[in-house]
């Protein structure tokens, strides 16, 4: 049995707005600002000089259900250049760029196969002579609470077989679950080859064999999406899957720890937050957080030159200029108990019962607002990690009303 080649990528999330990076400067924000487009061209690219058999892009193409022209006619652009180099494209629409969604009818060329809203089979026969047989559905609202894994056929004669789908790994009694919930269980019960995700922007295997995978985004859109990304070059034959990661992005979203203890003058510390950012390792240019731990010792007209943003300012002055740049885009303290311990009784006991608040009630706590009928289609429900950073961010808030982001 012959085998193949292709590449998995998901959640291009082409026309991503970048938005609250309006401060950067202006090289720094038009390079990020196309980030996307760039990581997919690189994508693309690296397609063409694999020779890869085929690519499959498990949903979330387009940031916004109204896609821009932009971002189309780009994507466009890439897709007839693989149509020259006659590599054909699985595609099969998420969440946030569902069939339903408002867009252009650009002609596609030939090589391009979108799945509609039915979970449907689609034969590719490569150039070596292997058959391979690909299923799945495109998303044709904005959620989809419905176990879809049931339509995913069984028993498919090929030499390959790899579901597509865009959803979350859930438990069968999850009741908060948007976007087509599945248990790996269920995905192994198809016996398929591979099984190529879409959803999740943090890169993971949730299986090894077959490979269950999540290849995360392919270009991190803000500063919770860290480290590198990229797309997976899978190789399968008749026994074994080979797994390479292939990083695409044009900036990474990195995050540095720093100690204040035992430093009181601004200009140690701003020398030493400089080093710890220039440490940071790296081969791209990067945009970095600094968060600043053991605070309580810091004169206050030195803390209050954390909390203005003069600091920020100071260290951003010249960090443009290295080679790979490290960004500083935000300086962020740790939250201590001292710093709880010093606010009076009634701030302290919103903090503790903030520290203390589970998914759940924070959930039920928003519920008015997730709920409203003008405002519920937009929001994406909360997951327990959205809500612990959520809750997090308002403790960080009440500590440090005036932390500039
Ligand atoms: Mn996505």
């Amino acid at each position: 049995m012959e085998k193949i080649r292709f590449i998995h990528c998901a959640d291009l999330h082409l026309d991503s707005p970048f938005r609250g990076l309006q401060h950067l400067p202006p090289e720094l924000f038009a390079r990020i600002q196309n980030s996307t487009f760039a990581s997919f061209e690189k994508l693309v690219k690296r397609a063409i000089h694999e020779q890869v058999d085929f690519i499959v892009i498990s949903g979330d193409l387009f940031d916004e259900e109204d896609r821009s022209i932009r971002a189309q006619a780009r994507l466009l652009n890439q897709f007839n250049l693989l149509y020259k180099n006659e590599i054909p494209v699985y595609v099969i629409h998420g969440n946030h760029d569902y069939l339903g969604g408002f867009r252009l009818k650009l002609d596609m060329p030939d090589n391009i196969h979108v799945f509609n809203n039915k979970t449907e089979v689609k034969e590719l026969i490569t150039k070596k002579g292997a058959v391979v047989k690909l299923t799945g559905f495109s998303y044709d609202t904005r959620h989809i609470r419905d176990r879809r894994i049931s339509e995913y056929p069984k028993q498919l004669e090929a030499d390959y077989v790899i579901g597509l789908l865009h959803g979350s790994e859930g438990s069968l009694h999850s009741e908060h679950e948007n976007y087509a919930p599945f248990s790996i269980s269920e995905l192994k019960e198809k016996n398929y080859h591979y099984w190529a995700l879409g959803h999740i922007h943090q890169r993971q295997v949730l299986n090894p064999a077959p490979p269950i995978v999540y290849p995360g985004n392919i270009q991190g859109r803000h500063r919770k999406e860290t480290g590198e990304k990229g797309c997976y070059l899978v190789e399968l034959d008749k026994h074994d899957s080979f797994l390479t990661f292939i990083p695409t992005q044009e900036m990474i979203w990195g995050e540095v720890e720093v100690s204040l203890a035992g430093f009181e003058r601004f200009g140690e510390i701003y020398q030493h937050i400089k080093r710890a950012a220039e440490e940071y390792e790296t081969q791209v240019d990067c945009l970095l957080q600094i968060h600043i731990r053991d605070v309580n010792g810091l004169s206050p007209d030195v803390l209050a030159a954390v909390e203005n943003g003069d600091l920020l300012q100071a260290l951003q002055e010249d960090s443009a200029e290295g080679e790979p740049v490290r960004w500083i885009h935000s300086i962020k303290p740790v939250p201590s108990e001292t710093d709880i311990d010093s606010k009076d009784p009634f701030i302290k006991d919103v903090l503790q019962t903030l520290k203390k608040m589970d998914a759940e009630e924070g959930r039920e706590a928003l519920a008015e607002l997730i709920e409203h009928p003008g405002l519920y289609r937009f929001l994406d429900p909360l997951g327990e990690e959205e809500m612990s950073d959520l809750v997090q961010e308002a403790v960080e808030l009440i500590l440090y009303p005036k932390r500039v982001q």
